[in-house]
């Protein structure tokens, strides 16, 4: 190739012959000496740069969490909001034998929820265990206590790691993520029936998700999202993720879709439930936050 032929090609095809630029009437001044200038055709115009008076405001870099260890990640009136990550939490033999067997035997199915008068299906399968109905987004999972051996001694695991406060895990949230396109949107935990300031302990099994955390704009911004804090934590085969203190009252989080293959992937959350509060419509919030979806 000869070249001339060389210089021309670009990225695999042939680069366009540029657009002629029109002349320069005689006596213009081109000279990058000049004060900046910009055209239109033939017609030049002078252009002063001005300083914008108004702060630009960027937003905050995402903070990414996935090495083991607990992390405060805001404090604020309602408390310190805290994640406990531990990548690993159950060995990588251990994990393969609980996902293929969970995957398998669980009930799984999909989810009819309500916004605003319109049914939608849940973009992801789920089953339910515990001995009160769970009810968010408008509809209710129906109590369930036919807990397998197997769900038992991994909710004794999770309750001796997680330690003081969460020896009562009395129910059990299991979603499947079938592949990349399966997800659950921004939400909090914070039906009333969790309680206050809830302990939610969630592993992980199959393929890795990014779980997303983003803080609640204070009310000035007028829910608002755009300059929030961000947290990612990429959630590993076997991975244990706590969630403490003030994190549902000040956090939303989401496991978004992807715009790569995943394979499927299991995530169980264990949590205490209370009876609904008389007088409460059952799945109302503590505060009022979006459904998830
Ligand atoms: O799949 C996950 O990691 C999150 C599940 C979740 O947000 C929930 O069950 O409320």
């Amino acid at each position: 190739m000869s070249d001339k032929r060389q210089r021309a090609r670009v990225q695999g095809s042939w680069a366009k012959p540029l657009p002629k630029q029109p002349r320069a009437a005689a006596g213009a001044v081109s000279n990058v000496n000049s004060p900046a200038s910009w055209s239109i055709g033939s017609e030049q115009k002078p252009f002063d740069f001005q300083q914008p008076t108004k702060n630009v405001r960027d937003a905050p870099a995402e903070q990414l969490i996935d090495c083991a260890g607990d992390y405060d990640i805001s404090r604020g009136p309602s408390g310190v909001s805290r994640l406990r990550l531990t990548p690993g939490f159950l060995a990588q033999q251990e994990a393969d034998w609980i996902f293929t067997k969970l995957l398998a035997e669980l009930p799984w199915s999909q989810k009819t929820n309500y916004r605003q008068g319109d049914a939608y299906e849940e973009p992801r399968l789920t089953c339910w265990f515990g001995e009160l109905p769970y009810t968010y987004a408008r509809s209710t999972l129906a109590p369930n206590t036919q807990w397998s051996p197997l769900l038992l001694s991994l909710r004794e695991k999770v309750q001796e790691a997680c330690g003081a406060g969460c020896s009562s895990f009395n129910s059990l949230m299991c979603n499947l993520y079938r592949d990349c396109k399966d997800s659950i949107g921004w939400h909090s935990d914070d039906e009333a029936s969790l309680g206050p300031a809830p302990t939610i302990a969630s592993v992980s099994l199959g393929d890795t998700r990014v779980f997303s955390l983003r803080k609640q704009p204070p009310p000035e911004e007028n829910g608002d999202y755009t300059y929030v804090e961000r947290v990612r934590v990429p959630l590993s085969h076997g991975a244990l993720l706590v969630m403490e203190g003030a994190t549902q009252d000040d956090w939303q989080h989401q496991v978004a879709k992807e715009y790569h293959d995943r394979g499927p992937r299991i995530n169980l959350t264990f949590r205490t439930m209370y009876p609904e509060p008389q007088g409460h419509r059952p799945g109302s919030k503590l505060r009022f936050t979006a459904n998830p979806s």
